[in-house]
């Protein structure tokens, strides 16, 4: 197994360290105040200002404001969905402490870390699991194949976990929505363009109490409809809509599970946003009424760039601020004037999502679009991307009317890392109005920390290579630590060709993460499971069953992640923060709490993972896989204790009810064990009216599963119970 983490010196290979004693340069005392300081840092720590202002805003939460800062208040937050109260002063024992320097529009804040911390989050990153010695800049951008070494990324989480030796936690979270750079050479420093930041710490006794912690602040990822849980099939792009029939028909004459197909920007009519192209997509109404027969939900594409067309309906609404005063409803430049950057259809002005006006209109414009029977909405390029900028950026200088609640008018260098994630909140929106009895599905390439709470998300344009396989898995889970639970890459790569043991393989892994979705770029070889020869076909049919039989299993998993904000899948770490040996382990995850999903990430490699990285945990596999060759699937183990809820196989997920319900027992060394499933309708709201049953599961040693605790009203559907001991 790759990956196993050596000790600090792995973490931070800097030649010399100097031990300072943070109480010494501080004045305070406590573990997080030893700080390890190259002597360049010495220099700089004469300008530090440590006297900062701090409140304790709730048990083991802290918020700390740079002394030099006049501004009377600071600027409301959008990732937070509190108004940090200031319950009282911070106690003087509260570990971890921010020091602030800088002046004018630079802004430093650093927070020391004791030897043997590890680092998380930063939100969308490419490279390892463990971010020590890393750098990433807070700046949403439009990375086409990206790698490791790029620094910015689609999506900005201004925030870090940082695991401490002893297993205990805290994450930081830097209050701007400005560009900055998260700089974790040396413990933990924010650099940022805009005024000082407040800095948010959560101290805890665990990484995942700083997780669940997060999402109390950030707020909680809404329950997804069960649907999107299941296998998706895309790329740019599925035309005219006889392939799109073609399509559906294959997955189910092969028996490739499968719940939704995606229709990338060819479908509109000269990529005009709300359009649909009268040759190719003559009646998607028919075509979506088509597909839901055979089973199959559709997600269709829609970006900001609104081309600049007079006559073109979107844009004259948008242009006369329709519903929203007398103001147009896109960003301007410095000079007032709207602004037009290149996107697909040319000229194009982007709505300035930052005004609550203008996300009700852009949510009224999906009324139409989703009459269509359309299920769900992929918004890309929300960067937002313009080809002829560099950076692909608009001007910096370019102006948003922004509403108070986000901090009043601004310019783009101020609001462009939450631009996607206010187009993705008035996607949402205009979802909920015009279906208000379904839950939406909208997934997002860019995004904010708590983005989470509008909209699901991928990893953008990634590369069908190894690297980029093995890149997916720490990506997910860092994705996850930064409070977005709903992620996955484009399996089988979306630049360039993969191989058919690629493909597979990325299947195999791919499968088993939160959002699983295969995509390929326009003009590349065919990518569906079956285009890879019959080999690759049958790893991937049953590396789907696997996913379909897990569904129970994987729903619960998203319940909890509503609830708690726990992610669905998490570090190895997580099943024992105290393991250094574990820190690191980026090749294998936790899908929740009771399995252990190994993976192989290099071609070749025909014999099986090592399986010793968490001690007792049992191997098994989903019962009744169809024919493949097993080697290729990541190898399953089991957590002693657990009861893992399996259904049917399925060829889409409402295709049957679960039944029998399965349930893998896997038992301690007291012969016990337990475990949770979560049911409900699978769409709409009735589970939160108590329309859902939670069942807990135990099994005393020599006896069966029983129910010992129910919630919910929903009665328990007559059905079959199956009991598999591990
Ligand atoms: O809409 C086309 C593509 C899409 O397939 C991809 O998933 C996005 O990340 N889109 C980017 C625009 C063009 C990319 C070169």
């Amino acid at each position: 197994m790759g990956g196993r983490f050596k000790g600090f010196q792995d973490l931070q290979r800097r030649p010399e360290h100097i031990r300072i004693p943070y109480a010494a340069a501080a004045g305070g005392q406590g573990d997080d105040r030893v700080v390890l300081k190259s002597r360049k840092s010495v220099e700089e720590a004469r300008s530090w200002r440590y006297d900062h202002q701090a409140w304790l805003i709730g048990p083991g939460i802290g918020r700390f404001r740079d002394p030099a800062d006049p501004r009377p208040d600071l600027p409301p937050f959008p990732a937070l969905i509190v108004r940090p109260s200031r319950l009282a002063p911070l106690p003087a024992e509260f570990g971890p402490r921010p020091k602030f320097a800088g002046a004018g529009r630079r802004s430093i804040v650093r927070i020391d870390i004791r030897p043997g911390t590890t680092l998380y989050g930063t939100g969308e990153v490419a490279g390892p699991l463990i971010r020590n010695g890393r750098r990433t800049t807070c700046w949403t951008t439009d990375s086409f194949d990206y790698t490791d070494q790029t620094r910015s990324l689609y999506q900005s989480h201004p925030w870090v976990l940082a695991v401490r030796g002893d297993g205990s936690a805290f994450g930081v979270m830097a209050e701007t929505t400005w560009r900055c750079e998260i700089d974790l050479r040396r413990g933990i420093a924010f650099r940022t363009d805009g005024p000082p930041p407040g800095v948010i710490i959560i101290d805890r006794g665990s990484p995942a109490e700083v997780v669940s912690t997060l999402a109390e602040l950030t707020g909680n990822m809404p329950m997804p409809p069960r649907w999107a849980l299941g296998y998706h099939q895309c790329r740019w792009s599925y035309e005219p809509d006889l392939r799109v029939r073609e399509l559906a028909a294959e997955f189910r004459s092969r028996a490739i599970p499968c719940d939704c197909l995606w229709l990338d920007i060819d479908y509109m009519r000269g990529f005009r946003c709300f359009t649909f192209d009268p040759g190719r997509f003559p009646d998607p109404a028919a075509l979506n009424a088509e597909l839901h027969r055979a089973g199959f939900k559709t997600v269709w594409m829609i970006d900001p760039g609104i081309k600049a067309e007079p006559g073109y309906g979107v844009y004259d609404e948008g242009r006369s601020g329709k519903g929203g005063g007398a103001t147009t409803h896109f960003v301007r430049r410095a000079d007032g004037a709207e602004y037009n950057g290149e996107v697909w259809p040319g000229a194009c002005a982007f709505p300035d999502f930052t005004r609550a006006a203008t996300r009700a209109w852009w949510a009224g414009l999906y009324s139409d679009f989703l009459a269509t029977g359309i299920d769900g909405v992929w918004n890309d390029m929300n960067e937002p991307a313009v080809f002829d900028q560099a950076g692909k950026a608009m001007p910096s200088d370019c102006e948003h009317d922004a509403d108070a609640e986000l901090g009043g008018p601004g310019p783009h260098a101020r609001y462009r890392n939450i631009y996607g994630m206010q187009m993705v909140r008035a996607t949402r929106e205009g979802m909920e109005a015009a279906r208000p009895q379904q839950r939406p599905f909208v997934l997002t390439r860019s995004n904010f920390l708590g983005g989470h709470r509008y909209a699901a998300t991928w990893t953008g344009d990634n590369r069908s290579d190894w690297q980029h396989l093995r890149w997916s898995i720490p990506m997910a889970l860092n994705l996850g630590l930064s409070g977005q639970p709903f992620g996955g890459p484009d399996i089988g790569g979306f630049v360039g060709e993969a191989s058919p043991e690629l493909f597979g393989r990325w299947m195999g892994i791919g499968s088993l993460l939160p959002f699983a979705r295969a995509h390929s770029i326009k003009d590349s070889e065919d990518h569906e499971p079956w285009c890879f020869g019959e080999e690759c076909e049958r790893i991937c049919r049953a590396a789907l069953t696997r996913r379909y039989r897990l569904i129970p299993y994987f729903y619960t998993l998203f319940y909890t992640a509503h609830m708690t904000g726990t992610p669905v899948v998490r570090p190895v770490f997580f099943a024992d923060p105290t393991d250094p040996g574990l820190r690191a382990v980026d090749d294998a995850f936790l899908l929740g709490s009771d399995i252990l999903v190994s993976a192989r990430v290099e071609p070749g490699a025909a014999t099986g993972v090592s399986c010793s990285l968490l001690k007792g945990w049992r191997r098994f596999e989903i019962p009744g896989l169809p024919e493949h060759d097993s080697a290729q699937l990541p190898t399953l183990q089991a957590r002693p204790g657990s009861i893992i809820p399996l259904g049917p196989a399925l060829q889409y997920s409402d295709e049957k009810p679960v039944d029998p319900l399965t349930l893998l027992v896997c038992r301690d060394s007291m012969g016990q064990a337990e475990g949770t499933l979560y049911e409900d309708a699978g769409d709409g709201y009735g589970y939160k009216q108590g329309d859902y049953r939670l069942a807990k599961y135990r099994a005393e040693a020599g006896g069966p599963p029983r129910v010992v605790h129910i919630e919910g009203t929903r009665a328990e559907p007559t059905r079959g119970i199956e009991i598999i001991e591990v």
